[in-house]
């Protein structure tokens, strides 16, 4: 009967004592993030993006190389405005096959653009100069 009591009351203070600790450790924790600046800049500016893809190429932009489109499937929204990049020394086109939208010839090395449809679907392309060359536009 009379143990009882005494080990909740014992049981109190060690709770409220652990309670302070952790509070305490919390704020030396926080402290110690606060003033780490002293510790050089942030190192998440710093970080090199050893991911970063320069490779892939921009958006709304079909590249032309070695008699092919790249990327060969495009998704665009209804009406953008498309920057078609011949890499190639030989002339393309980017020309619907249903004719809703043709950049032309793009001579080697020259740069041409298309317009999407606004209608969504999808829109086969040939070059006209070379009609094995196929390419897709996605509108949506
Ligand atoms: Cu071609």
């Amino acid at each position: 009967m009379l143990t009882q009591p005494t080990t909740i009351v014992r049981s109190r203070p060690s709770t409220i004592l652990f309670t302070m600790l952790l509070a305490v450790l919390g704020l030396v924790v926080a402290c110690g993030t606060a003033s780490n600046p002293s510790g050089g800049p942030a190192t998440s500016g710093n970080t090199p993006g050893g991911a970063v893809v320069t490779t892939t190429p921009a958006a709304n932009t079909i590249v032309i190389k070695n008699f092919a489109y790249v990327p060969p499937s495009l998704t665009v929204a209804p009406g953008t405005k498309i920057t078609v990049i011949n890499e190639d020394k030989a002339p393309h086109t980017v020309t619907a096959t249903d004719h809703s939208f043709d950049s032309g010839t793009i001579e080697g090395g020259q740069r041409g653009e298309v317009t999407a449809p606004t209608t969504p679907g999808t829109y086969p392309y040939i070059c006209t100069v070379h009609p094995y060359m196929k390419g897709t536009l996605i509108v949506q």
